[in-house]
């Protein structure tokens, strides 16, 4: 052992002093020959990071300022067709407004502590993850949907459904938006500033690598619309003729159904399951605009721009 860490240790420092003289070597030569640029950098660079530091901080007051107990939902700003571009945020906004809880939106940092969004702080604390999200506040205020009053049965198909529509339908919008619609309509579903759009392009490209990471990047782009059309028939059978999904009262399945197949109906015009949403599989239609007639009464002034 001692003789691997000593071996191991010495070699490192070998190939690591190597790397330092080559650095201190490049700064020499850069001091001497480009003094201006190499502080002009310098200053630059602890102007940005202070700036930072600063917008961090006053974002941090204001959040902690909303008051007790009241929420504050950090997503990508409204969109112009649905309020959000994520399901998982539609989905968690509308459980906000479903459980009738106090909260407020911001737009100035959508993605959370797990690299993602939509996340929330409340009472000082930043929470990832709409679903705990979810599972957190329901405890934490005495939240109590449908679901709650259900048979054990109903509530394991509700789970199922629920992680089907968040962990695999959503791939398919995912392979939609990214990677079948070739004229990138994403843009015409909302505005962001120019170096977001560049951010689009290099999450284009790794998400569909991840799309062959997960497999439905190999099949054909016919195959995927038929594993997705099969999702789409399984909710609409268990719909059936309800008005929600667990009966005649709405819960937090609702809100995963309700934001991912809002994505379908509002956020991918020229989609195949725009078309299936329409033709179809009517009554998750009619179900989407149910919810939203219920839960999104200011639906119009939330787009952007707002509308009368
Ligand atoms: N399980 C998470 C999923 C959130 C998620 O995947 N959000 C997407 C936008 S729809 C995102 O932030 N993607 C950026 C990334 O993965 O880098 C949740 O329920 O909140």
């Amino acid at each position: 052992m001692s003789v691997g860490c000593g071996g191991g240790g010495g070699g490192w420092s070998g190939r690591g002093g190597g790397v330092v003289r080559a650095v201190v070597g490049g700064v020499r030569w850069l001091w001497g020959r480009h003094r201006t640029t190499v502080i002009v950098t310098a200053a630059v660079a602890v102007g940005v990071a202070w700036r930072r530091h600063r917008r961090a901080k006053k974002l941090r007051r204001q959040w902690d300022s909303a008051g007790a107990d009241v929420i504050v939902l950090h997503t990508l700003r409204y969109g112009r067709r649905c309020p959000h571009l994520s399901p998982f945020a539609l989905k968690l906004e509308t459980f906000l407004r479903m459980a009738g809880l106090e909260y407020k939106t911001d737009f100035e940092v959508p993605m959370g502590p797990k690299g993602k969004t939509p996340w929330i702080t409340v009472n000082g604390e930043d929470i990832g993850d709409s679903q705990l999200i979810m599972e957190r506040l329901a405890g934490r205020y005495g939240v109590h949907l449908a679901l709650q009053s259900s048979s054990p049965e109903q509530q394991a198909a509700g789970r199922a459904i629920a992680i089907m529509t968040d962990e695999h339908l959503y791939w398919g919008l995912v392979h939609w938006r990214y990677y079948a619609d070739s004229e990138m309509r994403i843009h015409e579903l909302i505005t962001l500033p120019a170096y977001f759009r560049l951010m689009l392009l290099l999450f284009r490209h790794r998400i569909r690598k991840l799309l062959n990471i997960i497999g439905l990047g190999r099949h054909t782009t016919q195959q995927v619309e038929e594993i997705m059309r099969r999702d789409l028939q399984a909710i609409s059978d268990y719909l059936g003729e309800k008005a929600y999904l667990m009966g005649n009262e709405p819960c937090e399945v609702d809100c995963s159904v309700f934001g991912m197949l809002g994505q379908f109906l509002w956020n991918a015009p020229g989609s195949p399951y725009l078309a299936m949403m329409n033709e179809e599989f009517p009554n998750l239609r009619e179900f989407c605009l149910r919810v939203k007639n219920q839960f999104w009464p200011d639906w119009k002034q939330c787009l952007d721009p707002q509308q009368q």
